[in-house]
């Protein structure tokens, strides 16, 4: 991207003086204009990242949603939401054919009232499976997964921008091969199988394969690589793959390498559950994802894994942009300057 003539700040505040000035004119010609988030542009995650027409979402729990600072922060920086616990299988489904919807909703819901778009994850996982289907095994299993694929895709049907179909299939470690699970038991077509299915039941969300571990080439991400490219090859329906992005204090060289090899198989790449651990290159490193996706066309949004610190699944870490106390960080400041900086490809999908 070295190319690429970034643009100044006073453009920059130019740009934005006029855009009131445009839409009025519009508006009097009986024209809409609809620029997500024009009035924040540029103070904001969401609204900068909607400038670059890309998402920067939070995964959120509904039991903070009656903390003030909480929902203070949510409603004001991010443009898209995924649940961070609801809307899996021991949540959705905590006995056999017995669906539970209620947080997930309420997550939706909060979304769609304040404009955000709405992240699925994840209909399939080989952790936090209720216990009945924990102890389910080969064609029982598989009839029990497929189902609960397409029975919670069409419940949110039209309403989840993204779903992750399946989540961390792969092992960890060099073979780039599949992790063993319960579900990888019922034979190597499962993944497919639950693709077609949530292609299925909700045709217009973007089904994604989501995995950790894949913050660079490796073998991991090599595995899940060829996967995708022959899912492509065959017709299995997959639309992108989310790297999670759970990161410690450095970044591996080809991180932006890596999104660009798979959107070149024809797959749109996102960020999905980024955090850094804090100390040493924080700041740094949330740069470079940032810059990264940016830098990739085909990369439609990045999604942090938490609002605060204290709301991390990372405890002591402090891996997010906000201290306790809603505070933004040095971390934020370097995102919003990535989102607010130069001149970046459109996404050409999504
Ligand atoms: O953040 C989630 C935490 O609250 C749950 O206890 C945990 C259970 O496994 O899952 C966490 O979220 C995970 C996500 O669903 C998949 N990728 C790894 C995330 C962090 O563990």
């Amino acid at each position: 991207m070295k190319h690429l003539v970034r643009s100044s700040g006073p453009r920059r505040r130019r740009t934005l003086a006029i855009l009131p000035l445009l839409a009025a004119a519009l508006a009097a010609a009986g024209t809409a204009l609809v620029v997500t988030g024009t009035a924040n542009a540029g103070t904001t995650l969401g609204a900068s990242a909607a400038e670059k027409s890309r998402y920067f979402g939070a995964a959120v729990g509904t039991y903070k949603f009656n903390d003030n600072t909480y929902m203070t922060v949510l409603n004001r920086e991010f443009n898209s939401l995924v649940a961070e616990n609801e809307m899996k299988w021991d949540a959705t489904e905590p006995q056999r054919g017995v669906f539970n919807y209620g947080a997930g909703d309420r997550i939706v819901s909060h979304a769609r009232s304040r404009g955000m778009s709405v992240r699925g994850h994840a209909l399939l996982w080989h952790a936090q499976q209720p216990g009945w289907a924990q102890g389910l095994s080969g064609g029982d299993l598989r009839n029990a997964a497929i189902n609960h694929v397409t029975q919670v895709a069409t419940h949110f049907r039209g309403q989840i921008h993204s779903w992750d179909v399946v989540n961390e299939a792969f092992a960890d470690g060099g073979s780039g091969g599949r992790r063993d699970s319960n579900l990888q038991r019922t034979g190597n077509d499962w993944i497919e199988a639950a693709f077609r299915a949530a292609r299925a039941a909700d045709p217009n969300a973007k089904l994604c394969y989501n995995d950790y571990n894949t913050d660079g080439i490796n073998a991991k991400s090599t595995g899940i690589y060829n996967m995708v490219r022959d899912f492509k090859a065959r017709g299995v329906p997959i639309d992108c793959v989310g790297f999670q992005s759970h990161l410690g204090t450095s970044i591996s060289g080809d991180y932006q390498a890596n999104l660009q090899r798979f959107a070149d198989l024809g797959v749109d790449v996102q960020i999905t559950e980024l955090d850094v651990m804090q100390g040493g290159n924080q700041a740094n490193v949330y740069a470079t994802v940032t810059r990264a996706c940016l830098a990739v066309s085909r990369c439609t949004g990045i999604t942090v894994w938490g609002v605060r610190d204290c709301d991390s699944w990372r405890g002591s870490d402090n891996a997010l942009l906000f201290d306790c106390a809603g505070n933004k960080k040095p971390a934020y400041d370097a995102v919003l300057r990535e989102l607010n900086a130069g001149t970046n490809p459109t996404p050409t999908a999504s």
